[in-house]
């Protein structure tokens, strides 16, 4: 499989892609389009995306593109159990807290794009950010009260699987804009920062050298 991503540093999505292929344990390889780019500007970086947005995963010559189709496709192919809780309520959960991710939290998304190389120490959020950092928050505290905490394992549901990905890169914009939150989502963004392959792409982010200046807010301050 080759499942294309843009740059680590800026691209919360490839983050998920990346992370569902890592889930998967199936083998893969990555391959990075640099956006804003001539070439993405162009669209000859694109030419292999079918919806011009990444990521993407190529597998025997179909493209699976969007980061929830990522997720069911390569559930479908590496078990469900890697991704998703397997009692029903859980499930249920876990399959609106992705959707709603994959669907809302526009003020959160605009105001705090994905950051891995900078912090923003003097961030101000918004009224509107906020009650979308408690929103998530309420998701968490319900997933971890309901079904995650009981396992001892640090995870929403127990296992690290689907909705632990698609969180991941609000746990980085938590961190990036030191946004406030109370205990048990600061204690769940800290393991999730700490998971081996979030290391494993922060590490990589902080590699790429690549002009971006499209996420670009002022006041902040490199992370090394
Ligand atoms: N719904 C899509 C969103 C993908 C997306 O917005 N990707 C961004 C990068 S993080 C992108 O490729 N944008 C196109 C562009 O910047 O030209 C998914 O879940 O994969």
């Amino acid at each position: 499989m080759k499942l294309i991503i843009a740059n680590r540093a800026y691209s919360s999505w490839s983050l998920r892609g990346w992370l569902a292929a890592k889930q998967s344990l199936l083998p893969f390889e990555t391959e990075l389009r640099v956006m804003d780019s001539p070439d993405w500007l162009s669209g000859a970086a694109k030419a292999d995306m079918p919806s011009g947005m990444v990521p993407v995963l190529w597998d025997h010559g179909e493209a699976v593109w969007d980061s929830l189709a990522i997720v069911l496709y390569l559930a479908d192919k590496a078990g469900h159990d890697r991704f998703w809780p397997r009692e029903v309520p859980a499930r249920a959960l876990a399959y609106a807290m992705c959707a709603e991710m994959h669907a809302g939290f526009g003020p959160l998304r605009r105001a705090c794009p994905m950051n891995l190389k900078q912090h923003f120490p003097q961030f101000q959020p918004s009224s509107e950010v906020m009650a979308d950092v408690r929103r998530v928050e309420t998701m968490w505290e319900q997933a971890r009260g309901r079904f995650g905490a009981e396992t001892g394992e640090p995870w929403l549901f127990g296992r690290f699987g689907a909705a632990d990905i698609y969180y991941a890169p609000v746990c980085t914009r938590i961190d990036t804009y030191h946004l406030p939150v109370g205990d048990v989502a600061r204690a769940y963004v800290e393991q999730v920062l700490a998971h081996p392959w979030m290391v494993e792409w922060r590490e990589a982010a902080s590699a790429e050298n690549h002009e971006f200046t499209r996420y670009d807010i002022p006041g902040g301050v490199p992370r090394r």
